[in-house]
């Protein structure tokens, strides 16, 4: 497998975006990237030991110089979902389904109305570039407390309305999901608008996990279902991420 520090650091990253350049993860004396360089190595358990509840740095909006690189799927062509689209998504429900005592279907307009909360974040993406920019929405530690989830609930599964991949066995939709710990943190949101506005089907209407302490392929976009799981037994690869399954990190702290 590559090393993230290659990925993230590697020279390519300077033509992908000019998010790059914005962020100066790339320039040598970054303290990020040396905080970078000093983690990545640690497990998942050695980095909840270092910043056990910590929050991920939060910037001012005059920080933010660019809209939202899309990447990953920038559309989606399911027709349940380009139904939503067609209504500018009034008719979306999150679905909440598992081991909870009480399954969810919560309408669009109620999730307007749930307590929100707003962060100016930097997203980091495994291919090199960053991001900054605010993100709004639902805190997911709400809906948790909405649906109470059962002690046995291991890991929040958040299946996604887009195909990410098609072969012969049929086609795949994309999935992540993360544990408890990071579902209850309070900058983990289920964001509907980014930087001020209607969050655009390119970066994943109409809602998408924001995830801060891990890089952007944990935040799932298209978001349709969550599942609260004991085990990622029968889905995918069994590792608990469409990236996961093909040899990325599950835990992909920053
Ligand atoms: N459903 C879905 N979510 C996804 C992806 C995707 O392809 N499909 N790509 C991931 C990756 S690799 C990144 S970097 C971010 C990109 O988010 P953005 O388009 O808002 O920048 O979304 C993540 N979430
Ligand atoms: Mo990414």
């Amino acid at each position: 497998m590559i090393s993230r520090r290659n990925l993230l650091l590697g020279g390519a990253a300077a033509s992908l975006s000019g998010c790059t350049l914005l962020d100066g993860l790339n320039s040598g004396d970054s303290a990020l990237r040396a905080l970078m360089q000093g983690v990545e190595g640690l497990t998942m358990t050695a980095q909840r030991l270092l910043i056990g509840g910590a929050l991920a740095p939060e910037y001012a909006e005059s920080d933010i110089r660019q809209g939202q690189h899309p990447n990953g799927s920038t559309s989606v062509d399911a027709q349940d979902y380009l139904d939503l689209q067609t209504h500018g998504f009034a008719g979306y429900r999150l679905e909440v389904t598992g081991l909870v005592e009480r399954p969810l279907s919560i309408p669009y307009a109620a999730l307007l109305q749930m307590p929100q909360r707003s962060q100016v974040t930097r997203h980091d993406c495994v291919e090199g570039w960053s991001c900054i920019a605010k993100w709004q929405g639902v805190p997911l530690a709400g809906i948790l407390d909405l649906a109470r989830p059962l002690i046995s609930a291991r890991f929040a599964v958040f299946h996604c309305f887009d195909v990410i991949e098609r072969s012969l066995s049929g086609a795949v939709t994309y999935y992540e999901s993360i544990d408890m710990v990071d579902a209850r943190h309070p900058q983990t949101i289920l964001a509907h608008a980014m930087n001020g506005k209607p969050l655009p089907v390119a970066n994943g209407a109409p809602l998408r996990l924001r995830v801060e302490r891990q890089l952007g392929y944990k935040m799932a976009k298209y978001v349709k279902r969550i599942d609260l799981v004991d085990s990622f037994a029968g889905l995918g690869a069994g590792r608990g991420s469409y990236w996961a399954d093909r040899g990325y990190e599950w835990y992909a702290g920053i």
